[in-house]
């Protein structure tokens, strides 16, 4: 922009698996309500969705494992992922920087989404609260980045704005990435560097 200020920098950070421990959570869980089941350590997780692997490994504990995060208290319970909340209020402090959280609620939503909302303000507090979207389709949604665990993102809108950064996870770690697409292996990795590469010149 010449002569003009940039525009600010708009980054997109997901919930679990990027701020809030899913599959941490997930798994003590399961292993609480159903002892007696096989269950799949996280070195072993492959594929963003747990049900389905859950599934391929004997079709019953697909619903078993569902039921896990469909209980209420079970998204508020999660633990924030090392290094998360420090580097969120450390971004928000970042001059020409508009920060919001991006997640999308399970489709039995009763208890996430509330839960959800009581997550952010516990960990994160109220200045969070006011920036938390959430919605079944991120592609609708206008940012320069996203950091974001799901391999995948897909939804109405085929050229979506922001550059997805794959946040490195137990599910996601075997991927190998295309060469223009970029990882975050955690919130001790260089999470600035990359906000500084997307900035306008
Ligand atoms: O499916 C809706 C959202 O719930 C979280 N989720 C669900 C199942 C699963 O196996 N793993 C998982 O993370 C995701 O929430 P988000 O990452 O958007 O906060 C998923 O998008
Ligand atoms: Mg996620």
């Amino acid at each position: 922009m010449a002569g003009g200020a940039a525009a600010p920098l708009r980054v997109l950070v997901d919930m679990d698996g990027v701020l809030s421990d899913f599959e941490g959570g997930l798994l003590r869980g399961f292993v609480a309500s159903y002892p007696g089941e096989p269950h799949v350590e996280l070195a072993q997780r492959k594929g963003f969705s747990a049900l389905d692997q859950y599934r391929s490994l004997r079709e019953d504990l697909g619903e078993k494992i569902a039921s896990v995060y469909e209980s209420p208290g079970f998204f508020l319970s999660l633990q924030p992922i090392p290094g998360a909340t420090e580097a969120m209020h450390e971004m928000i402090q970042m001059p020409n920087t508009e920060v919001f959280i991006c997640t999308s609620p399970i489709r039995k939503y009763e208890y996430c989404v509330a839960e959800k909302y009581r997550w952010v303000a516990k960990h994160l507090g109220p200045q969070f609260v006011e920036r938390l979207i959430l919605t079944r389709d991120k592609t609708v949604v206008s940012a320069d980045l996203l950091f974001d665990d799901k391999d995948t993102i897909k939804g109405v809108e085929p050229n979506p704005s922001w550059e997805h950064i794959l946040f490195s996870c137990c599910h996601n770690k075997h991927l190998k990435l295309q060469p223009s697409q970029r990882r975050l292996e955690s919130w001790a990795d260089d999470w600035k560097a990359i906000l500084e590469s997307k900035r306008s010149k």
